[in-house]
């Protein structure tokens, strides 16, 4: 029996997948591939990040805006289901859905039948992003490696044996797409195709995928749709694919000079050279954050049996494998010049996936960018950044059309197309805070990094977001605060029969965040004085926190929370407040946080994946470190984590990989509220251990050490020169480090 392989960072497995959550993905930001590791029948599930249905479309609804008085009416005298009502058949998009992301198809390589099949192992070595199948068929030891690689743009495998003249197998490339296969000069498969239409929108983009098969020894021969390779002493497949997608508005790529032009420059490199660029790319990335939360026997097994006995055994290197894996997904999803990491990260075998496996950002995109900081991948940020540059066009037409206002505006979901006007029913998606939301995630990154020159790219997009919300905020009659309307706290029923009503505390919440940074990056760069002054006068007349009769924090204008029809509702909108915002902090406002915190309690431990790793992030920031190992133990289980560890919702989605990894480097470091604060959250499950390359506000990077639960000795590096205040328990120290100069602090008992 194969037992593990010698890197610790590695999911691997006695079996083959026999379903497609068992399939280890790889990817390179832009191409990925889900491995089955199959003997008979290896199957590589393919994706490409821009092979969406349908092409440019305008789905802000042009009849909406008369009817947005009467909605706003209807919502302020209570009358909620006559508003959604109202909304419903009036506001929403056209069409009520988007675009959904689809597969590419599968390559398939059969192999000849064999006896006996000794040692099998299949694993993903999270080091160096490259999976391994081996296995031993009737005495001749057969390996596969595999890659996604962005420094070529390609997937590489090669096939190899310990006996010449034993790699034989005969390729197929099976699709649910509108596409053909055939072969091409005796070595090459081309599969061309166009993209598949969605609510009455048409498909527009032409896709290629190219498979060239470069054999050692032996033959290969071509059918019309196949390849056969017979007795060759090894092979390398590469695989290449593109759409021709240029951006939201032009769709006029060529995706056969692409996929060409990137199978013509790997073709001329060798298996080994395209592996060590490879390598050295993804550990410029991987290897700046080391995590050792203590190592045991429980190692030795595979990794969806670790999975089963998380839970109830001592498996802290899971834990760690868990975080590292969180990295290695954002790294091989969201790289610079490719799309976001939607549901699934760029994972997806269906042409109908769950929720069209896209953006949705009332929660799970941001989820999905949480780690980007802390877990030091600055660089992942940057599809998001590009994408919200293009939500700013297509929602300043949203904005005007549907609500006469300035700025831009996106609501609850978007797609490639970068759609923004409200989707799949009132109860979801008239929300208007998704792009505030994500706007804050920008000013996250300059907030970790200092970079100046961010801010300025990102600054107009701050403005046009806080413009819109300028522009239709309106009075509630009670208090006259200003307000959303209509709005809804996401997905969460009150208990009038409806989602929707006026300023969410969420929404509060995100504006008061948005006008903050939009004001502080104006006095940054110097520029808007009159507007920020705007801003100020508005964010003081914003709802506020409230604290409601059960003592918790209230998630409306009304203290609606113990009446709800879901008390344990997955959303926990109105705690973004304490995460991953900082205006509740257990420090600074203990009121809020205990009000934050019986609110969680009301709503339970255990969710949705997404859901549950949102309430280990919470927990951590109320430093409990014990209550979120113990909802860590869950997300850690068969029921929130499949065999290949990716998040079970269930189904599959990505977000709460995230969100655990995430939460993981909360339970560490934090360091919101102008202080480092080491080890917030140190569970008693990890007495001793280590971290290193966590990032923090203000530019640090930070190294910790512990023993028997107590901070032992700390490193931080200033990568700005800024100044910053570290704190441990009660123990705080003032720090003003030179750019690139390190402390070291030991802490004495
Ligand atoms: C939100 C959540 C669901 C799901 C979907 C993709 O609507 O409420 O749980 O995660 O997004």
């Amino acid at each position: 029996m194969a037992g593990p392989p010698v890197e610790p960072l590695s999911l691997w497995y006695r079996r083959p997948a026999r379903q497609w959550v068992e399939a280890l993905p790889i990817g390179n930001g832009r191409l990925g591939a889900m491995v089955f590791g199959g003997v008979d029948r290896e199957r590589l599930q393919l994706n490409e990040d821009t092979l969406s249905a349908g092409g440019p479309y305008a789905p802000a609804n042009t009849n909406a805006l008369q009817y947005l008085p009467e909605a706003r009416r209807l919502i302020f005298a209570g009358h909620y289901t006559e508003a959604a009502r109202l909304i419903g058949d009036h506001m929403m998009a056209v069409p009520l859905r988007e675009a959904p992301y689809e597969t590419l198809g599968d390559l398939r390589l059969d192999f000849p039948a064999a006896k006996t099949i000794q040692n099998y192992r299949r694993d993903l070595n999270l080091d160096t992003a490259t999976g391994t199948v081996r296995y031993t068929a009737d005495g001749v030891t057969f390996e596969r490696e595999v890659f996604a690689t962005a420094v070529d743009g390609v997937i590489a495998m090669r096939l190899s044996a310990d006996q010449p003249g034993r790699v034989s197998f005969q390729t197929g490339m099976p699709t649910p797409q509108r596409a053909g296969v055939r072969t091409m000069d005796n070595d090459t498969l081309v599969m061309r195709g166009t993209n598949a239409s969605f609510g009455g929108i048409p498909g527009a983009l032409k896709f290629e995928a190219r498979i060239r098969v470069l054999a050692r020894g032996g033959t290969v021969s071509a059918g019309p749709d196949s390849l056969s390779v017979e007795r060759a002493d090894s092979a390398i497949l590469l695989i290449a694919a593109a759409t021709s997608y240029r951006d939201f508005r032009d769709f006029g790529g060529d995706p056969e000079e692409v996929v060409t032009g990137q199978i013509r420059v790997a073709s001329r490199k060798s298996f080994d050279a395209l592996r060590a660029a490879h390598v050295a790319e993804h550990q410029r990335l991987f290897r700046r954050v080391r995590l050792d939360l203590g190592e045991t026997e429980a190692m030795q097994l595979p990794t969806d049996e670790r999975i089963k006995g998380f839970a109830v055994g001592k498996d802290p290197q899971l834990a760690a494998l868990y975080f590292q894996f969180g990295r290695y997904l954002l790294i091989s999803c969201s790289r610079p010049g490719g799309q976001p990491a939607n549901l699934q990260g760029l994972w997806n075998d269906s042409m109908d996936p769950p929720w069209g496996c896209k953006y949705t950002i009332n929660i799970n995109t941001e989820m999905n960018y949480w780690p980007v900081e802390t877990c030091n991948l600055g660089e992942c940020l940057e599809p998001l950044t590009a994408m919200v540059e293009d939500l700013t066009v297509t929602g300043a037409r949203t904005a005007r059309v549907q609500y006469g206002a300035g700025g831009w505006v996106a609501h609850h979901n978007t797609d490639l197309w970068r759609a923004t006007a409200p989707v799949d029913g009132p109860p979801y998606g008239m929300w208007p805070t998704g792009g505030a939301w994500l706007c804050q995630l920008l000013w996250e990154h300059y907030l970790f990094g200092g970079d100046h020159e961010f801010l300025e790219r990102v600054y107009p997009a701050m403005k046009g977001a806080a413009q819109f919300f300028l522009d239709t905020l309106v009075e509630e009659p009670s208090h006259q605060w200003l307000v959303t309307c209509p709005s809804l706290s996401p997905e969460n029923s009150h208990p009038y029969g409806t989602s929707v009503c006026a300023g969410p505390a969420m929404d509060m919440e995100i504006l008061r965040d948005l006008f903050a940074n939009t004001m502080a990056a104006s006095e940054i760069l110097k520029r808007d004085a009159a507007f920020r002054s705007q801003l100020a006068a508005a964010r003081e007349r914003l709802a506020p926190l409230q604290i409601g009769k059960a003592g918790q924090l209230q998630e409306w204008l009304e203290d609606w929370d113990l009446q709800v029809p879901d008390p344990h509702h997955r959303h926990v909108s109105h705690l973004y407040a304490l995460f991953p915002s900082d205006q509740i902090d257990a420090r600074a406002t203990p009121d809020l946080a205990a009000a934050a915190r019986k609110s969680l309690e009301l709503r339970g431990d255990k969710a949705t994946g997404w859901a549950t790793a949102w309430r280990i992030n919470l927990w951590a920031r109320l430093h409990e470190g014990d209550h979120a190992y113990d909802i860590l133990r869950f997300l850690l289980s068969p029921q929130r984590t499949y065999p290949d560890m990716f998040d079970a919702h269930p189904p599959f989605q990505i977000d709460g990989n995230f969100g655990g990894a995430s939460a993981i480097a909360e339970m560490l470091l934090q360091s919101q509220g102008g202080e480092i604060e080491l080890l917030p959250a140190l569970p008693a499950a990890w007495p001793t251990g280590s971290v290193q390359g966590l990032r923090a506000r203000g530019g640090f990077e930070v190294g910790l050490a512990w023993k028997d639960g107590k901070l032992t000795s700390t490193t931080i590096k200033s990568l700005t020169g800024q100044p910053g205040r570290l704190r441990y328990g009660d123990r705080t120290r003032r720090i003003e480090l030179k750019e690139g100069k390190t402390l070291r602090w030991d802490v004495r008992y």
